[in-house]
This record gives structure tokens, C-alpha cells and sequence, in this order.
């Protein structure tokens, strides 16, 4: 039987990667179109000479981008250029832990920041060092080229973000072969425009790197008021403390969440980004709210 792993889809045909690390150009079977079933970028498949056969159960399934079984989400956010933004980061870290993957975060063009002011940036994030990797990176000194090298061995990596946060540069910076478009900060609007549109495994080091297009906004169409809390994985923590068992941590009394921001146990920033994304949900139409 042969199987493999899709890792490109472009018109309608998919690169299949076999065990042999042999490349194979696939349709999928016309009976997938009736069972609903699309095979996508990520999927363990059996396939003939010509077809993809059957499309094995995904470990997890990313909407955005079309992407399955992805061990590792490489948060890409830029220290500069575009600016550093905590809400942006918060967001995208709910929505990654909301697809129940961990996300790594870069910080990237560390370069563009004098001593104190990356100082002030670490020490910020050392917050978010209790629950996730941070690894601070410039594609100019090379500084922590090894560390995302190291992390990404091995797994089928994505990278995320911000457009214009340095993420086709990342792989460009590991491996100049790849030459992959990056693009000029536009200085007019000081934010990069799209320049990466389809989705695609790169092979390396034994495991996967997929870029992928950054977004300007984000929305957060799968996320319902109940279940925000779980993707904050700090608030979760504190939350079995909390006098309700329902606690939003906005209004309650006996929050520990409240307790711990007033004892400066909790970034200011990641509170007010809570409450952000927490309003941002509920304000949504309830056609987009799945707990209506
Ligand atoms: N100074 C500096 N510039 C960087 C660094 N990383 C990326 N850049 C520049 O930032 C711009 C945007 O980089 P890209 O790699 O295209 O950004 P992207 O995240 O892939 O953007 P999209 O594909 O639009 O989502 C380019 O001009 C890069 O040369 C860095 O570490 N330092
Ligand atoms: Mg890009
Ligand atoms: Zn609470």
C-alpha cells in the first residue's frame, strides 16, 4: 500500500510525499466530493498510481490556513516595523490554543530595537515565558538562527502572523535556497503588503515548514464566550480558585484572576487583551456566535 503526506496543493493537483521521500502528482478519488471529504496540505494518505485513495484521521485541522496535523504553530511576531503589539499576540495565541496546538512564540528584527528597549520587550514577555517558548531572532545578526532550528526538527512546523513580521524571511534566513518572496515595508502605510498566497510543506531537517500568508485582521468566527477562558491558559490555571465555577474573571467577586493583576502577578497588557478578545466575541453577530 503506498502512503505518504500532501504537501502542496496547487490547481487541483497534490504533491504527495511518500515514505521514500518520493514526490507523486495525485487527483483525489470523485468520491470524496460526495462523502464532503477534501483532502488538504498536511494529510496522511493511501493512493494508486494516479489518485489519492483515502485521506487517514487528521490529529488537527487548521481553517486558517487550510492546513492538517500540525505539530507546532511558530508565532511570527516583529519587535519593529510592524510594531510590537501584545493584542496581536494575545489573539493569535487564543485562536492557536483554540485548535489545540501550542503555539511557539518569535520575536523577530530584534535589530530594530536599541538595547533598552529590547530590554523593556523581553522583560515584558518574560511573563509569557511560564507557558510558552520565546525565542528572539534577527535575520540580519542571525542571533537564535540554531534555536528555531532546533525546535522545529523533526515536526510539521507553521509559521503565523502579522504580514510584513519577517516570517518567508525566517526560512529564506535558514536555507537561501528556498528563496522565497519577501517583501519591503511599505513606508507610505509602514506595514508590509501579502506576499505569500499558497500553502505549502517545505521539507526540512526531517520535518515540515509550512509559511504562510500573515493577515492584517483577525476573526474569531469559532470562539463562543464560554470557551475564551480555556484558551487563556494562565487564567485557566488560577481559575479553579475561583469562587464561581463559571467565573468570566470580569465581574466576580472572588476572582483569583482579578486578585493575582492586582498583585501584579499578571501582565497588565494580557488582562486588557482578555477583555479585548472577550468584548470582541461578544459583540459579534449571533448568525457568527455558535453559542446562540
Ligand atoms: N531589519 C530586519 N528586517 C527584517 C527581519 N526579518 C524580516 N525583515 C524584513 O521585513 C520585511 C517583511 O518580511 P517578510 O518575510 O516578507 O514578512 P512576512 O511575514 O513573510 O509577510 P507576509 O508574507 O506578507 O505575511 C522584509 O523587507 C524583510 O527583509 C529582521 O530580522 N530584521
Ligand atoms: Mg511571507
Ligand atoms: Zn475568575
Amino acid at each position: 500500500m503506498n502512503k505518504g503526506r500532501i504537501i502542496k496543493l496547487v490547481g487541483g493537483l497534490y504533491t504527495v510525499l511518500d515514505q521514500h521521500n518520493k514526490r507523486h502528482t495525485l487527483k483525489p478519488l470523485g468520491v470524496f466530493r460526495h462523502k464532503n471529504i477534501k483532502p488538504k496540505v498536511g494529510d496522511i494518505v493511501e493512493f494508486n498510481e494516479d489518485s489519492i485513495t483515502k485521506v487517514d484521521e487528521r490529529i488537527n485541522d487548521l481553517y486558517r490556513p487550510l492546513i492538517a496535523n500540525v505539530d507546532q504553530v511558530l508565532l511570527v511576531n516583529s519587535a519593529k516595523d510592524p510594531n510590537f503589539s501584545f493584542l496581536l499576540l494575545d489573539k493569535f495565541v487564543t485562536l492557536i490554543e483554540s485548535n489545540h496546538i501550542k503555539p511557539v512564540i518569535i520575536v523577530t528584527k530584534i535589530d530594530l530595537l536599541n538595547k533598552d528597549e529590547l530590554e523593556k520587550l523581553k522583560d515584558k514577555l518574560s511573563y509569557y515565558r511560564k507557558f510558552y517558548e520565546i525565542i528572539y531572532f534577527s535575520s540580519i545578526t542571525k542571533e537564535n538562527l540554531e534555536s528555531i532550528k532546533d525546535i522545529t526538527k523533526n515536526k510539521v512546523n507553521v509559521l503565523a502572523g502579522q504580514t510584513g513580521a519577517g516570517k518567508s524571511t525566517i526560512l529564506n534566513t535558514i536555507n537561501p535556497n528556498l528563496e522565497i518572496r519577501t517583501n519591503q515595508i511599505s513606508k507610505a502605510l509602514g506595514r508590509g503588503k501579502h506576499t505569500t498566497r499558497h500553502v505549502e510543506l517545505i521539507e526540512f531537517g526531517q520535518g515540515f515548514i509550512a509559511d504562510t500568508p500573515g493577515f492584517s485582521s483577525l476573526e474569531f468566527k469559532e470562539m463562543t464566550l464560554e470557551n475564551i477562558k480555556y484558551y487563556f491558559v494562565d487564567f485557566f490555571e488560577l481559575s479553579h480558585q475561583c469562587k464561581f465555577n463559571e467565573c468570566t474573571h470580569i465581574h466576580e467577586p472572588g476572582c483569583e484572576v482579578k486578585k493575582q493583576l492586582e498583585k501584579g502577578n499578571i501582565l497588565q497588557e494580557r488582562y486588557d487583551d482578555y477583555l479585548h478578545i472577550y468584548n470582541e466575541v461578544k459583540a459579534m453577530k449571533p448568525m457568527y456566535r455558535r453559542d446562540k
